[in-house]
């Protein structure tokens, strides 16, 4: 375990303490020089508790992530589609591992954020919570989800805390082969039949607004964002962030002749962006608190999955154990 000031979950629920303003004025000025905090560092609490919540929710995501696109792997229209498929949601699972080790460097047991996970207590990306009906959500969810990733994690791998900032180097550099398969599958279908086109299509409509939330809700609404940019764990707003990928995808949507389902949507050019219509934040709001068309489904999943590997857990446990318990030179018990 890292940190002279680990916190327990009952610690986390209980207000932030009072922090030493000495303490904070030079904890302050160490991220305005840009400098990283690392594990074993004095920081503020809530500095702290605000990573635990960030980036578990980052974790669960990940893994949870796996579940839409894991529907398809049986189901992939081919062997080359189906090993690119599989090698993506394996990607994501091991994305979700390196995050949950970052939070263990804050001081929070791994068993205690699956545990929130499991029992529907933990967020994690509400675009997650969408169902998979075709082919073409898989690459429609690789263009855009894995797109809007990209956006997000690119500007998180300058977080202020290196073991976040360091995990999102890797995982950036996945998730752009990520989007690049699922831009393909597009471009492949955008050529295909009617049949295909429309199939795209379809995803695009279904996916796009979803994609759009995926960066939180707007500014004034976003009651994180205040703190997590003082200490520059994010370096831009969620609405930065979100015209950021609207000004990259639209470029793409029209190479490959699929609209994106937005009447309102329109170039500026005083300020060089895509003008978008309305978010419907009642939906958005609707799937974090539980009520999207698969959070159920999801959890359930999420739960059977752990049940069915309880007795891996039990046997990885006992190993190494028995490891523990071994004679370091292999065996050999000769007197020296
Ligand atoms: N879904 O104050 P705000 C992936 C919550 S994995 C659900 O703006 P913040 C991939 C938010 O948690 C993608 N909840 O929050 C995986 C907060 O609630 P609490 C995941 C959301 O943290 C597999 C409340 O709303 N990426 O790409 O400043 C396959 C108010 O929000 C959402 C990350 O997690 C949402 N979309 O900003 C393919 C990146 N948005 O905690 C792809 C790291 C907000 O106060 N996270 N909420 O109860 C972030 O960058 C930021 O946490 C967010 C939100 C931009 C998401």
């Amino acid at each position: 375990m890292y940190g002279a000031n680990v916190e327990t979950a009952a610690d986390r629920k209980a207000p932030a303490p009072v922090e030493d303003p000495a303490l904070l004025a030079e904890f302050q000025a160490r991220i305005d020089r840009g400098e990283s905090i690392e594990p074993k560092d004095w920081m503020p609490a809530r500095y702290r508790r605000q990573l635990v919540r960030m980036m578990s929710q980052h974790a669960h995501s990940e893994i949870v992530g796996m579940l839409p696109e894991g529907n398809w792997i049986t189901r992939a229209p081919n062997l080359r589609r189906k090993m690119a498929l599989i090698a993506k949601v394996q990607d994501e699972a091991g994305h979700g591992h390196y995050i949950y080790c970052g939070t263990e460097t804050l001081g929070v047991s791994r068993d205690e954020l699956v545990d929130d996970l499991l029992a529907g207590r933990a967020k994690y990306s509400q675009i997650f919570n969408y169902p998979t009906l075709t082919w073409a959500d898989i690459g429609v969810i690789g263009w855009f989800v894995d797109g809007a990733a990209i956006v997000n994690q690119t500007v998180l791998a300058k977080a202020s805390y290196g073991p976040y900032a360091r995990a999102m180097i890797r995982i950036c550099k996945e998730e752009n082969f990520h989007k690049r398969q699922g831009f393909e599958i597009c471009a492949v279908l955008s050529q295909g039949t009617d049949a295909q086109r429309e199939m795209l299509q379809d995803a695009v409509n279904r996916w796009w607004w979803p994609s759009l939330m995926m960066f939180g809700p707007s500014d004034t609404d976003s009651p994180n964002s205040r703190d997590l940019l003082a200490w520059r764990i994010k370096r831009f707003t969620n609405d930065e962030l979100r015209q950021r990928f609207v000004n990259l995808t639209v470029p793409q949507a029209q190479a490959i002749g699929v609209r994106l389902p937005d009447p309102d949507l329109r170039y500026d050019a005083d300020t060089q962006n895509w003008v978008f219509g309305e978010i419907d934040w009642a939906e958005f709001w609707a799937v974090v608190n539980g009520n999207g068309p698969c959070n159920r489904e999801r959890l359930a999943a999420r739960n059977k999955a752990h049940a069915d590997g309880a007795w891996v857990r039990q046997a990885a446990t006992a190993y190494a154990a028995k490891r523990a318990g071994a004679p370091r030179d292999g065996g050999s018990t000769a007197a020296a």
